[in-house]
């Protein structure tokens, strides 16, 4: 990840900027365990610092679950619930999220330059047939907050963010197939870090009792970096 996005940076400093050319690249970036394939406990609510995947009760999967096929690899994750207490009972609310903070410090030198920095986070996701009342939202978002990692437990309740994108797809109920979701977001300057969401939503029918999902997958979550210049950003404005 870091790697990546410090290539970026100089790609475009470097080689782009000598040519006075249009300097922007998209590329894809690794965010740590995107594609599921390391076991981690992913439920420990909300993360506080860089490069682990936390959030609501989640349970990353190393084999097919259901008869749904990892999309690479051997891991996917599923969600299980909307807060992470354990138990029968289901959460109070109607999404489970998952998080992974990014720590904008790399293109630090690009944002304070006045380059335009776009992040786009890619994810797919799956699910079992289920029944009426099996649920179908997915959802990707970026939010940008300003200040330390520790201080996002916080912050993200407090709804601090400085800038937030965000993209829904409703899933088909065909097990064998993986629907994309995409969103992208120009990085505020003034941003400290990012974090990255993915998450599954009781849009149909909110459930009592735990699992509150039937068979909800998400693989393959992508982070790619695409910079502009000062000059050419402006250029393009016009
Ligand atoms: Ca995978
Ligand atoms: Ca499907
Ligand atoms: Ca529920």
């Amino acid at each position: 990840m870091i790697s990546n996005l410090a290539r970026a940076g100089f790609f475009c400093s470097g080689l782009f900027a000598l040519l006075g050319s249009v300097c922007a690249q998209a590329q894809e970036l690794s965010l740590r365990n995107g594609g599921f394939e390391v076991y981690e406990n992913t439920s420990q609510f909300f993360p506080d610092h860089f490069g682990y995947w936390s959030g609501d009760m989640t349970e990353i999967k190393l084999a097919p679950d259901q008869g749904i096929h990892p999309r690479s690899g051997h891991g996917m994750l599923r969600f299980l619930k909307t807060d992470i207490s354990p138990g029968p009972v289901g959460g109070p609310g109607i999404s489970s999220q998952l998080f992974q903070l990014i720590d904008l410090t790399p293109v630090r030198k690009e944002l304070d330059a006045g380059s335009e920095v776009r992040l786009t986070l890619e994810a797919y996701f799956n699910r079992v047939a289920g029944g009426p009342r099996t649920d179908t939202q997915f959802m990707v978002t970026l939010y940008a907050f300003t200040g330390a990692p520790g201080d996002f437990p916080i912050d993200f309740t407090d709804k601090k963010q400085i800038a937030r994108a965000r993209s829904s797809l409703l899933s088909d109920a065909d097990i064998k197939t993986w629907e994309r979701a995409s969103t992208s977001m120009i990085v505020p300057a003034q941003a400290s870090y990012i974090a990255v969401t993915v998450q599954a939503n009781e849009n149909i029918y909110n459930d009592g009792p735990n699992p509150e999902f039937d068979g909800h997958y998400v693989d393959d979550v992508s982070l790619s970096v695409a910079i502009k210049k000062p000059a050419a950003a402006a250029a393009v404005k016009k």
